[in-house]
């Protein structure tokens, strides 16, 4: 991670990484979910994420899909590589610490175009929030949570999709409802632009969300979320068989580097 890099994410509270996969393996893991479609299900409209706005209402909901790492091989291959992928580790190694570890499994949240929103939340004040954080102590930034979202389709501006608000992850007030629900100061929201094959990490803590699908061109990110090694969100589970000795080391159960912990170097 670079220096500019670093002042990117402690200024904005996330940061997109370009071209981390080829064309072809962009392609490879669009055809195993092709493959496995009718494993994903549109989200209910009782399930509905716009948080009752008018400015995030879709006539859908998203689409999500889980269960990408245990299916068949090849089909699983590309997600796995995921995981542990050589040109995320040294980003994840910085924000997270070494022995930084997945937390919620991978899932595919997909979007058709006029596919709702999801209104803003986010972790900062007031308040601490002990699981989903953002602090920067001795030359050193800290994070809870922290998203890394593989995309497989290009996010245009005005797209739609994911939004952050930037700093807001250092913010002391709680983010306005109407802010939150996409109804005023517009001008502070930012849509986050990537490639195909780009993958953008955000800290929980920065108020971020989804604003209504527009393009024709679905969307598909592969969305996983990281924490530090000490700490658990959701239960650990259990490290599976096919696990390789990196999968292993991010897959492992919250507990102390100090305790012989396998890190992954860059
Ligand atoms: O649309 C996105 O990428 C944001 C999704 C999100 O914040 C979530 O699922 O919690």
């Amino acid at each position: 991670m670079n220096n500019a890099e670093k002042y990117l994410f402690d200024l904005n509270g996330y940061l997109v990484i370009e071209d981390v996969l080829t064309p072809d393996e962009v392609a490879f893991a669009n055809e195993a979910i092709d493959r496995h479609r009718d494993q994903g299900r549109t989200r209910p409209r009782d399930q509905a994420l716009d948080g009752g706005s008018p400015a995030l209402r879709g006539d859908k909901g998203r689409g999500e899909m889980g269960n990408m790492l245990n299916w068949e091989e090849p089909w699983c291959n590309p997600f796995r590589e995921m995981l542990a992928h050589p040109r995320i580790v040294p980003y994840l190694n910085q924000i997270l610490g070494k022995g930084f570890r997945m937390d919620h499994h991978m899932f595919l949240l997909s979007m058709e175009k006029g596919a709702e929103g999801f209104i803003f939340h986010g972790s900062s004040g007031p308040g601490f929030d002990p699981n989903q954080y953002y602090i920067f102590r001795d030359g050193q930034m800290h994070c809870g949570l922290t998203v890394l979202a593989f995309q497989l389709t290009d996010v245009n501006p005005g797209d739609g999709g994911l939004i952050v608000i930037p700093g807001s992850h250092k913010s002391n007030f709680p983010c306005p409802q109407e802010i939150r629900r996409y109804e005023n100061y517009q001008e502070h929201v930012r849509q986050v632009v990537c490639k195909a094959g780009g993958v953008i990490i955000f800290t929980e803590a920065v108020t971020h969300g989804t604003l209504p699908w527009t393009s024709d061109e679905p969307r598909r990110s592969i969305l996983t979320r990281y924490t530090a090694g000490n700490l658990a969100y959701v239960p650990a589970y259990p490290v599976p068989e096919w696990a390789n000795e990196r999968q292993r080391a991010v897959m492992e159960p919250p507990y102390h580097t100090r305790l012989d912990r396998p890190v992954l170097d860059e």
